[in-house]
């Protein structure tokens, strides 16, 4: 290991807040053996000591009690458990209630904050439950594989996970029949990261960046393009229905692993994208320097680094088999005297309320469009120049109140149309709806809104008519040989609001 447990306790909270650059490497020791890189399922499948190896280490994660934090348990409960699951413990197998608090339920899939998380969170998780597996059993080198879903080829459930059906650790029956059997694969929509990849911009106050957003005061943060797809769809197509539809039950599924394995093999791929950026705005560094959240390490210290420790995985000594020769990983902005200033200039920003519909059901098999009216008076008020570009105007529908009874085997490509006064109708695709975070908020209020910027239908049409009209198109998330819909479609979704705003970001 090149990070000394003593070095990296200092960097705790402490360091963080003071700023202070804290040397975080030291060379590794010749003696040590290089852990392995992780590799695509298919290449670690292919020796067979390697399935041994995982299947060994999570059987005996598996096999501790959940008070122990090297338990499977515990690890998984870090990402988020239900409340059930703790209390159904059998009696002296919890961990005191004040470590609970502490470690479990952390992941930041709730859109009521800073949702430019994501990456960074999901990525110290896996660093610290890589090392938790090793050390449970002693195999220093070992590394998670990662699941390559993006390659055609590789749709469905890895092999290893689905059989044999007893006595393997990495299966579990809770998971979309078709992908269990082997006869259904994500779906090509379900797997589709060229959006994410095609932007160049890490965070956003609006949308349409790859990480997520930073709150803007009163406005939720919500979530990048990564998140959304192949992040949350594919979720949902393990889990329609299984854990991995659901964010307190996602993590005890062995799959999680491989697939955030591959989020954060895509978190490299993007780091490698020409002209890729942080912003804007230009510097995020009051973000960077808080901490990234508890976690345990696998010698058992708490540990709370702050989040630019994981912004590299070569810091990480966290290695892919495939690394992009020439790539040099962005570096986070420099600790800086002026931190959270940015942050609160956020609060100055202004929301405007300009129409809303509510209660719209959506379907698994067709299309649903809902007219949203604009309160044209308002909008007068603003002036045709309102979102001119570069004006820091914004247009963003939100789409609030989600709630779902069965995981819906369906995601949605959210498309609005506004007749412009003077120009032919014009759609524009607004992004993809998800559902991975609901409608569960893990107690922390209700289910949260998801938001699309649509300020281009606005700069595209010059002014907007007196309604937008906003059609929800599914797709389904798991498909057969035939590219036929390979689950029993099924959505009763419904939306509460359907809100249209205007918003102000003062950066
Ligand atoms: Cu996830």
């Amino acid at each position: 290991m090149s990070i000394s447990r003593r070095q990296f306790v200092r960097t705790g909270s402490s360091a963080a807040l003071a700023g202070a650059v804290v040397p975080l490497l030291s060379p590794p020791s010749p003696a040590e053996a290089a852990v392995m890189p992780r590799m695509k399922l298919e290449t670690f499948s292919a020796t067979a000591s390697n399935v041994t190896r995982l299947r060994t280490a999570v059987a005996a994660m598996m096999a501790l009690p959940a008070k122990n934090h090297r338990s499977w348990f515990w690890q998984s409960a870090v990402h988020a458990v239900l409340s059930s699951w703790v209390s159904g413990l059998p009696s002296g197998t919890a961990p005191p209630v004040a470590q609970q608090t502490q470690f479990w339920n952390q992941c930041p899939h709730d859109p009521s904050h800073g949702s430019a998380e994501f990456l960074i969170w999901h990525r110290a998780y896996l660093y610290y439950f890589e090392r938790t597996l090793r050390a449970v059993a002693s195999d220093p080198t070992l590394s998670l594989p990662y699941w390559n879903y993006e390659d055609p080829t590789q749709t469905k459930l890895p092999a290893i996970y689905r059989t044999p059906t007893t006595g393997n650790p990495l299966f579990i029956t809770q998971r979309t029949p078709s992908l269990n059997a082997g006869t259904g694969m994500l779906s090509p929509g379900a797997v589709d990261a060229t959006a994410a990849l095609a932007s160049t911009i890490f965070f956003g106050t609006t949308s349409g960046n790859f990480g997520g957003y930073i709150a803007i005061g009163t406005e939720p943060s919500n979530k990048g393009l990564i998140e959304r797809r192949p992040h949350d769809t594919v979720h949902g197509a393990i889990g329609s229905p299984g854990w991995m539809g659901s964010v307190p039950t996602a993590a005890f599924d062995p799959i999680f692993w491989p697939h955030h394995a591959e989020i954060d093999h895509l978190f490299t791929l993007w780091d490698c994208v020409d002209k890729r950026t942080w912003g804007p705005p230009s510097s995020y560094d009051a973000w960077w320097d808080k901490p990234v959240g508890w976690f345990m390490d696998a010698s058992g210290t708490a540990v709370n680094p702050p989040r630019r420790f994981f912004a590299k995985n070569a810091t990480l000594d966290v290695h892919y088999d495939v690394e992009t020769p020439g790539c040099v990983p962005l570096t986070p902005p420099p600790a800086s005297v002026s931190k959270f200033s940015i942050l609160n200039e956020f609060a100055a920003q202004r929301s405007l309320r300009l129409g809303a519909v509510s209660g719209v059901s959506l379907s698994a098999d067709g299309p649903v469009s809902s007219a949203v009216p604009i309160d044209a008076q308002k909008l007068r008020a603003r002036g045709v120049k309102a979102f001119a570009a570069n004006s820091p105007d914004r247009l963003i529908l939100g789409v609030g109140g989600i709630e779902y009874t069965i995981p819906p085997s369906v995601a949605y490509d959210v498309y609005v149309t506004s007749p412009g006064p003077t120009q032919a109708p014009g759609r524009y695709r607004a992004g993809v709806l998800t559902f991975f975070s609901h409608p569960h908020g893990m107690g922390k209020g209700p289910a949260g809104e998801q938001l699309f910027d649509i300020t281009a239908v606005a700069r595209e049409q010059g002014v907007l008519a007196d309604k937008l009209e906003v059609t929800f198109v599914p797709f389904d998330l798991v498909v057969d040989a035939d590219g036929k819909p390979a689950a029993k479609r099924a959505s009763d979704v419904r939306i509460a609001t359907i809100e249209l705003r205007e918003v102000t970001a003062r950066l």
